[in-house]
């Protein structure tokens, strides 16, 4: 996978793709990266990317000609093709008025060969970006950010991390078993969480009292049944509290219905 980054940052991306996953993945040459500066594909003295907005109003905003430019010089095939895909690349716009970055979205991109991703900054960038030169616009999240370059660290570590080979391979089989355990629980495909749609459950380690807090006495009995009961109940429990539009009753099982039925009854004493 080819990853093309378009920024007036370049030197933002040197961090935090450098370790882990991300790292290996690139070592291993599963990943390239390629970093490109907009203000170098500007002609005038002052090296501009930006003006003021037609109309009036706040802030500044990205011009056109550099990120045409920039996108142009990378020799992408016409937009026509992405659109149909019958490439695969695709030219992505991070941007506030973005679709959500999902998991689902991040599936879908793992499939392409090449990304290029354009950063914006400022107040916004020239419409005529997003109706032209990108295929489609993504945003990471409802929460304000100072710019792109965020949102194009996150897609690059959550599309880098679903590489054949980016995991190592104990890990890959376990995402596998996670998988098969979601289909039939009947959990989306885009779920992120380990327990079929679910988020995940707790996990403890050494030792098993720290500072007066005891790890539960089910998980060092050894009892494998209990031990998987006793964590889809706390997953459901962390699910109904934090993100109860995960809980798509249908999708539940007998048993996460007797569960989640319990949860409910203890309610008012343990939230
Ligand atoms: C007042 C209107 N604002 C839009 C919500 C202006 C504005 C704020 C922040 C315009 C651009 C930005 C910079 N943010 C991004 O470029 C961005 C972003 C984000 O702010 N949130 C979540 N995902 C993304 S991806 C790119």
């Amino acid at each position: 996978m080819k990853f093309e980054i378009v920024t007036i940052f370049p030197d933002f991306f040197r961090g935090p793709l450098d370790y882990g996953i991300v790292r290996r993945a690139h070592e291993a040459k599963l990943i390239e990266i390629s970093v490109h500066d907009l203000r170098e594909f500007t002609t005038d003295k002052h090296r501009t990317v930006d003006d003021r907005p037609f109309g009036g109003g706040e802030g500044m905003v990205l011009k056109p000609e550099p990120l045409f430019k920039c996108v142009e010089s990378l020799g992408v095939a016409p937009r026509d093709r992405r659109l149909r895909q019958t490439v695969p690349e695709s030219v992505i716009l991070l941007s506030p008025q973005g679709e959500l970055f999902t998991q689902s979205v991040a599936q879908g991109l793992a499939r392409l060969a090449r990304i290029i991703l354009i950063c914006g900054r400022y107040e916004g960038v020239d419409e005529r970006v997003a109706e032209a030169l990108a295929d489609r616009e993504i945003s990471i999240g409802d929460y304000v950010l100072s710019g792109g370059e965020l949102g194009g660290a996150v897609i690059v570590d959550a599309v880098t991390r679903l590489l054949p080979g980016a995991l190592g391979n104990e890990r890959s089989a376990q995402q596998e078993s996670f998988t098969a355990a979601q289909k039939i629980a009947g959990g989306g495909p885009d779920s992120t969480c380990a327990s079929g749609g679910l988020l995940d459950y707790p996990h403890y380690t050494r030792p098993a009292m720290f500072r007066g807090m005891a790890a539960p006495e089910v998980l060092i009995g050894g009892n494998h049944e209990q031990i998987r009961r006793w964590r889809r109940r706390k997953a459901l429990e962390k699910t109904l509290r934090y993100r109860p539009d995960l809980l798509a009753r249908e999708g539940l099982s007998e048993e996460d219905r007797k569960l989640l039925a319990e949860i409910e009854l203890t309610k008012s004493t343990s939230f």
